[in-house]
């Protein structure tokens, strides 16, 4: 019997010899086949081991492991035909699950693979697209504990000599829009520290508890003039410069959670983010850095992605979600409704939250067409799993007509204005004296 070996020490056996109590197991993959080599993937040592044992039984009995993936990949650039099956953890500290597929994707790995994971179902499946994408030939997602079951079916459909999947192409961010005038001015604003960020409230809807807050950034021009992020996001995007915004507003954000927290008042932050931010394969690491830096855990955070942009550029953003996601933070699609994406394309994504787009929410106690929108799409997201936000909720109506929806949460004047940091606790003390006439 073979047991597989830490840190890439492979325990070959003889090929075609599948270990003596293995025999029905070994035939039932595929009677006759010569097994792979396969290269297992686990930090934890403990998992590692008793994958190895399920794979021997199998009659996978060339092995070689390892619980650093860096070190597999190594390998796998060195060697690039000898594994003909990888399986691999997604949530390891040192190179996730997600950062192994993008590196065997540009290693042009040919094996087959199959991940295997504690995370909740949706983040397999997204990781297996993602996957796909990279034109990997996948077996498919195992949530742990694997049932041997499971594996032997995924391993049988390897041996029918399943054809590769197709080669899809990602598609070509957008070019720049032509040069407005200010890039300049913008660059040295956010240089020179005069962006500020406002807080938007965000309550439960059937006990109106503070849950957090929505991060929304303004430029604090010298002059004395507050603008908008409608009037400058655009031009960030355009000329380089979202990067940069994103860092300081989530430094920022983060920094003041840290602040709240210190005086004992625990709350979510929500920071807006560009689709380029969710292309940009470094953002994961910057994000976990800011709240390394901010000393926030991850839970903490939630990243909120525009609706009508995500779908074009689904499969691009997967890897940057998909890691976010495993790092713990929240991921919100944004303004739901402004799109055209319905919720069975956006259910494979890794989202936590959908929030609906107040043009759908001010005003829907009294309007039958807002009504047949928002109804139906509370109902598809509580199925899904998703937690709902309404944002935009003005009036004393809409908020009783969204509480007997079943609306998670809600957001807008009628709780509170955006604010400044240091109105918060200000805000608060109000909001507890309004409480008890609001509960559903
Ligand atoms: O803050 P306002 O109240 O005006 O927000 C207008 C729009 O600007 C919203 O759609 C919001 O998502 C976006 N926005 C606010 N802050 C940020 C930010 O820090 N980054 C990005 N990318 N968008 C933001
Ligand atoms: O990120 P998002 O696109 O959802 O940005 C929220 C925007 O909505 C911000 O510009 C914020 O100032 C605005 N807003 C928040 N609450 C309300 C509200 O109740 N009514 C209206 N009209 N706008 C709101
Ligand atoms: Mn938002």
């Amino acid at each position: 019997m073979t047991t597989p070996t830490m840190e890439g020490v492979s325990s070959a056996g003889p090929a075609d010899e599948a270990p003596a109590n293995t025999v029905t197991a070994a035939a039932e993959a595929g009677a006759g086949a010569t097994r792979p080599e396969l290269l297992l993937i686990d930090d934890e040592p403990f998992q590692l081991k008793i994958l190895g044992r399920q794979f021997a039984n199998l009659g996978f009995d060339r092995q070689t492991c390892f619980t650093d993936a860096r070190a597999a990949m190594a390998l796998v650039a060195k060697e690039p035909g000898r594994f003909g099956l990888l399986a691999c953890d997604l949530h390891m500290p040192l190179m996730d699950g997600v950062e192994v597929v993008r590196c065997l994707g540009e290693l042009g790995f040919r094996g087959a693979l199959l991940l295997i994971s504690g995370e909740d179902i949706r983040v397999l499946q997204t990781a297996e697209r993602l996957a796909r994408a990279q034109s990997l030939q996948v077996l498919g997602a195992v949530k742990k504990p694997v049932p041997v079951t499971a594996l032997r079916t995924l391993l049988a459909s390897l041996l029918r000599d399943s054809p590769p999947s197709s080669i899809q192409t990602p598609q070509k961010a957008k070019g720049p829009a032509a040069a407005p005038l200010d890039t300049m001015t913008l660059a040295l604003a956010i240089s020179n520290g005069e962006l500020v960020v406002h807080y938007q409230p965000k309550v439960s809807l059937d006990s109106a508890r503070f849950l957090g807050v929505e991060a929304l950034v303004r430029w604090q021009r010298p002059g004395g003039e507050l603008m908008g992020p409608d009037h400058f996001i655009g031009l960030a995007e355009e000329q380089g410069l979202i990067g940069a915004l994103t860092d300081d507003v989530l430094a920022r954000s983060l920094a003041q959670v840290r602040r709240w927290s210190d005086r004992g008042l625990q709350l979510q932050v929500a920071v807006n983010v560009s689709m380029l931010s969710l292309v940009d394969h470094q953002f994961p690491d910057r994000v976990l850095s800011a709240l390394q830096t901010a000393g926030v855990p991850a839970s903490k955070l939630v990243i909120e992605v525009t609706e009508s942009r995500l779908v074009h550029e689904q499969v691009r953003t997967l890897d940057v979600l998909t890691r976010l996601r495993l790092k713990r933070v929240s991921l919100s699609i944004d303004d739901f409704g402004t799109g055209h994406s319905s919720l069975s394309q956006l259910h494979d994504m890794p989202f936590a939250e959908l929030k609906l787009d107040r043009r759908f929410v001010t005003g829907a106690h009294a309007n039958s067409s807002q009504q047949a929108i928002v109804g139906p799409t509370l109902e598809m997201a509580h199925q899904l799993g998703l937690h709902t936000v309404a944002e935009g909720v003005e009036t004393l109506e809409d908020w009783r007509w969204l509480q007997a929806r079943g609306c998670a949460a809600a957001q807008g004047w009628f709780i509170g204005r955006p604010m400044a940091a240091d109105r918060l606790l200000g805000w608060l003390a109000e909001w507890d004296t309004r409480r008890s006439s609001l509960i559903g």
